[in-house]
C-alpha cells in the first residue's frame, strides 16, 4: 500500500483581506507583506501562492528588468524563510485594458496587453523557481450575451493559452474555472470546459486545473465529483479549498464551514486518488469574515487546515468494509447514516 500524503498548504496573501465588501468599506487595517509571511510559517503553511503584482507591486509602472529584479529578491526572501512560491496568476481583472476582458476582449490591443502580461507573468514564476502559471479567467464571458462573439472567444482563449506555453517550454497553465461572478456568465465555468480548451492547445499536456470548491458549488458542481473528473485525465495540480452556501455571491468562507459533508467527500477524492504524491499543495482561498476582528485574522486559514487534516482523518478510518457490504446490498439507506455517524463521530 502506498505511504499515506503529508499535506502541504499555501494560502494566497489575497487571503488576508480588509473585510471591504461592495456595499461597505475596510473592516481591518491591512497587514504588510512581511507579516503574512511570519504568519504563513506561524500557521505551518508550506507555500505561498501570488498575483504577479502581489509578487512585484505596481509591476506597470516598472521595466522588465526592474521587475525581474524585485522577484529575484523576492526568491531569495521565501528561501530565506522556508516558504515555496506555489504558483503565480496574472491579475487580468484589475486593470483598466481588461474592463471588457482580458483575452477575449474584442479589441485587439487589448488582448495583445493580456498575453504579454501573462507572459511576464511567466517570468516572474521562473524567477520564483515554480513552473506553474494559474489562469482564473475573472472576466472572460459576457454581461450580454450579444457583446460578444463567444465561438470566436474560444480562439482567442486557445490562442492566449498556445502563446504562454511557446513562451516557455516548461511551464504548466492550470486554469481555474468559475461559472459567474464577476461576469454574468463566464466561457470556461468548469473543469471538463478546461480540460477540453487543453486538449485544442499546442500542448495539452501542459495545461491542467485548479479546483475551486465554491466554484463547483456555483456551477451546481459537487467539488468532490469534480477533482475525480479533473484526476482521472492527471490534471489536477492545485487546489482552492473554501466553502459556499448555495447559490449566492462568491463566498469564500472555510473550509468545511457550510457542508461538512461536502468537505469530507472531497478530502476522500483526494485521498483516493493520491494528491499530493507529486508535490502539489493544498491551497485555502478562503476569507476572513467581514466581522473579524484583528487579533483574529488567521483563524479562518487555520481552521481550514485544522478541519481539513481531521477530515483526512475521517476518511483514513472510514469503515470501508461495512460501507462496501451496504453498497453490494444496495442498501444506500443505512450507507447515508453510516457516514453521518462516522463524521459526527461513532
Ligand atoms: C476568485 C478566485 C481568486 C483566484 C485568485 C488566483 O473567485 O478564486 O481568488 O483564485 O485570484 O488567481
Ligand atoms: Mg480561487
Amino acid at each position: 500500500m502506498a505511504k499515506p500524503i503529508e499535506y502541504r498548504f499555501c494560502t494566497g496573501p489575497w487571503n488576508f483581506s480588509e473585510g471591504r465588501d461592495p456595499y461597505g468599506p475596510e473592516t481591518r487595517a491591512a497587514e504588510s507583506f512581511d507579516w503574512k509571511l511570519a504568519a504563513l510559517k506561524k500557521l505551518g503553511f508550506d507555500a505561498m501562492m501570488f498575483h504577479d503584482d502581489d509578487a512585484v507591486p505596481d509591476l506597470e509602472n516598472k521595466s522588465a528588468t526592474e521587475v525581474l529584479k524585485e522577484a529575484k529578491s523576492l526568491r531569495k526572501r521565501l528561501k530565506s524563510e522556508g516558504i515555496a512560491a506555489e504558483m503565480v496568476a496574472p491579475r487580468l481583472w484589475f486593470a483598466p485594458q481588461t474592463i471588457d476582458g482580458a483575452y477575449t476582449n474584442n479589441d485587439k490591443k487589448l488582448r495583445r496587453y493580456a498575453i504579454d502580461r501573462s507572459k511576464q507573468a511567466i517570468d516572474i514564476a521562473n524567477e520564483l523557481d515554480t513552473d506553474l502559471l494559474v489562469l482564473w479567467l475573472a472576466r472572460e464571458g459576457s454581461y450580454i450575451r450579444e457583446s460578444k462573439n463567444a465561438r470566436r472567444c474560444v480562439d482567442y482563449l486557445v490562442e492566449a493559452c498556445d502563446a504562454m506555453l511557446a513562451h516557455d517550454p516548461n511551464i504548466r497553465l492550470a486554469i481555474e474555472p468559475k461559472p459567474n461572478e464577476p461576469m454574468d456568465v463566464a466561457y470556461i465555468p468548469t473543469i471538463g470546459h478546461a480540460l477540453a480548451l487543453a486538449q485544442l492547445t499546442h500542448d495539452p499536456k501542459r495545461v491542467g486545473t485548479l479546483i475551486e470548491s465554491a466554484h463547483a458549488i456555483l456551477a451546481g458542481l459537487d467539488p468532490a465529483d469534480e477533482i475525480d473528473f479533473a484526476m482521472a485525465f492527471d490534471k489536477l495540480w492545485s487546489l482552492h479549498l473554501n466553502d459556499q452556501n448555495g447559490l449566492k455571491f462568491d463566498q469564500d468562507k472555510p473550509f468545511g464551514s457550510a457542508n461538512l459533508r461536502v468537505a469530507f467527500n472531497q478530502v476522500r477524492a483526494l485521498e483516493r486518488n493520491g494528491y499530493g504524491r507529486r508535490g502539489e499543495f493544498v491551497g485555502f482561498d478562503v476569507h476572513p469574515f467581514r466581522t473579524t476582528r484583528p487579533e483574529h485574522l488567521l483563524k479562518h486559514l487555520d481552521n481550514s487546515r485544522r478541519t481539513f487534516l481531521r477530515l483526512v482523518e475521517k476518511a483514513r478510518s472510514f469503515p470501508e468494509k461495512s460501507a462496501q457490504a451496504l453498497i453490494a446490498d444496495r442498501n444506500y439507506q443505512d450507507l447515508d447514516q453510516l457516514v453521518l455517524e462516522h463524521l459526527m463521530g461513532k
